[in-house]
């Protein structure tokens, strides 16, 4: 986080408050507080930690915390609040770098651009220049805005690329010409970034296939068409590559297609060590060619003699072997989680209430959830007083009463001071059901430092869980430099579970480190950070994390059905 970033979120807000008609004072103090943090010396990041924001002139109580909770989270509640109220065609031209609200509202208003592509064309063919207000410097600068947008975005999030895979898939299988149809390549390994979207379909009739594919109603332009093959780009900018196989090469296909490439390579070899080969048309052996295996994607592993490896470990990471010698971990499902242990409401920065998020959470199936809003030092974002603890207590009690055969669970997402203690005494500690830990500020610290925050956490004996452990956003924010042995050793011999976080930037603890942990012997809880209702399902996102962590069910505190829970997080106490 530069303090450029934070100067363009302040510059953005007063721009939408500018659109919005808002007082002059507050758009000029914006504006103001934006010009001081850019031509600010010391980085606004370590400021923010230390709370000496307000010592920089022109910088009160309220655009403070609107700095914290940006440099903190990422995120500004409050941008994206305006963001949402601009028309549509606005708000979209916004995601560009350079481009603030006000410029933004010039274009659609002026020039009818409601798109990134409509812009980036308009700035090309000089459109913009005529603009009052608008220099030539502008056009090159929109131009290189969407150039690094284009390039930030060059990895998708497996949250953004998976749900527009489904719906591609879901759309195709009902085709007539389509017999089968699955996702491959890094989507269906579950990666945590997804460079293209790759598709396989099985059909005798391939060009119907491909023209079903080119023709649906996401598509925005086609990059490739041949007979069996085809590269579109969507509406949302994502590229999916498509594939057509006969549906008797389709195991094999599948099995190739999926990857990655790694693992294909060291199956290569097993298989050449056995006298076969092995490419997307099957199995042959290699003296006659006959072919051995290829119909179905797990007749060709046990052809080789080993079980049939899950996607989301074929990595070359020692599943070859494991499978092999039949040690594959027995991964966790999704269906085997009965309740999420970290879930906002409009409590703290959460959008929905606690009921809501209960009976969110009852028609996903879970037994249990546990609300866990944010504690006091995170006052930026309402976190929790004691008195409003003991409130939410008094209201999550009468919700119990009336929700028949569900369990709400009072939690607490409680902050991680710089100093490793946490944000309420042991008192309140120990009448929540479950309390979370997470740092919050201060991810920049040296290794010693953020690490013996981690383990003072961890010895807390009312701490059950620490939340997202390495504090990293995808693409913005590194992990911190914890140590990994002695977290992952503290949280084995403490009792204290390690989160997966299921936030689609988060995810976090990561696949590796996730893997080590359990390695050493740590518990997880995979949650899904909720903040809004639609949000509980990222939790499948933190199972497929686990799972490309070799984590196995008996490893994570939220499958366990709601009393051994209970007595879980008791026996720690
Ligand atoms: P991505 O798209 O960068 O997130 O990663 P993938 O794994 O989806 O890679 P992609 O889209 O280039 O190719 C899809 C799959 O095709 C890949 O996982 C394995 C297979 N594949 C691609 N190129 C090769 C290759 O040169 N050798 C072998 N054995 N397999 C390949
Ligand atoms: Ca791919
Ligand atoms: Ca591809
Ligand atoms: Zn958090």
């Amino acid at each position: 986080m530069k303090n450029e970033d934070v100067a363009e979120m302040l510059t953005d807000i007063a721009d939408m408050l500018e659109i919005k008609g808002e007082s002059p004072f507050r758009i000029r103090a914006y504006r103001e507080a934006a010009r001081r943090i850019e031509s600010l010396h010391e980085d606004v990041a370590t400021l923010a930690a230390e709370a000496r924001l307000k010592d920089i002139r022109g910088i009160g109580e309220s655009i403070a915390s609107k700095i914290t909770e940006f440099v903190t989270t990422g995120r500004s509640s409050y941008r994206d609040e305006l963001a949402q109220a601009l028309p549509k065609g606005i708000s979209e031209l916004l995601a560009i770098p350079g481009v603030g609200a006000r410029k933004a509202q010039l274009f659609h208003e002026q020039l009818g651009i409601s798109t990134i592509d409509e812009l980036e064309e308009a700035a090309k063919t000089h459109k913009l220049k005529g603009l009052p207000k608008i220099k030539e410097k502008t056009e090159q600068n929109v131009l290189e805005g969407i150039m690094r947008l284009k390039q930030r975005t060059g990895r998708m999030l497996l949250g953004l690329a998976l749900p527009a895979a489904e719906e591609v898939v879901d759309q195709l299988r009902p085709h007539p010409a389509v017999e089968r149809v699955e996702m491959g390549g890094s989507i269906r390994r579950m990666k945590e970034t997804i460079g293209d979207i790759d598709i396989l379909v099985a059909s005798s009739k391939p060009k119907d296939a491909i023209e079903a594919f080119t023709t649906l109603p996401n598509v925005k332009s086609v990059l490739a068409k041949g007979t069996t093959k085809a590269s579109v780009l969507t509406r949302q900018d994502l590229q999916i590559d498509c594939r057509v196989v006969s549906p008797d090469q389709w195991g094999a296909a599948l099995q190739y297609f999926t990857g990655s490439k790694e693992h294909n390579i060291q199956l290569r070899t097993i298989a050449e060590g056995r006298g076969l080969k092995i490419n997307e048309y099957g199995l042959f052996r290699t003296d006659n060619n006959e072919k051995v295996a290829g119909r179905e994607e797990c007749e060709i592993y046990e052809a080789l003699e080993m079980k049939c490896i899950p996607p989301e470990l074929r990595e070359a990471a020692g599943e070859i072997e494991a499978a092999a010698k039949g040690q594959l971990p027995s991964l966790v499902e999704l269906s085997d989680i009965r309740g999420d242990l970290h879930a906002h409401t409009n409590w703290s920065d959460g959008i929905n209430t606690i009921e809501e998020m209960a009976g969110a959470a009852k028609a996903l199936g879970y037994e249990y959830l546990a609300i866990s809003d944010h504690s006091v030092s995170m006052g930026f974002i309402h976190g929790l007083t004691t008195d409003r603890v003991r409130e939410q207590r008094g209201i999550i009690d009468d919700l119990n009463e009336k929700l028949d055969g569900f369990r709400l669970l009072q939690g607490i997402e409680v902050n991680i001071r710089g100093d490793g203690s946490l944000d309420y005494s042991d008192d309140v500690l120990a009448q929540f059901d479950v309390v979370t830990a997470s740092i919050h500020s201060g991810l920049g610290q040296p290794r010693e430092r953020i690490t013996a925050r981690m383990v003072a956490a961890m010895e807390n004996p009312h701490v059950n869980i620490i939340g997202h452990p390495s504090g990293r956003i995808i693409g913005r924010r590194d992990p911190s430099a914890f140590d990994e042995n002695a977290v992952y050793k503290a949280a084995a011999e403490t009792g204290t579970a390690l989160e997966i976080d299921g936030q689609p930037d988060r995810l976090d603890l990561k696949d590796s480190n996730a893997r080590q942990a359990a390695e050493r012997g740590a518990f997880f809880a995979i949650n899904s950070d909720a903040h809004a209702t639609a949000q509980l399902e990222y939790m499948r996102y933190g199972v497929s994390t686990a799972r490309r962590g070799w984590v196995e069910k008996d490893r994570v505190l939220n499958a366990l059905p709601v009393d051994k829970l209970l007595d879980r997080l008791k026996a720690k106490r």
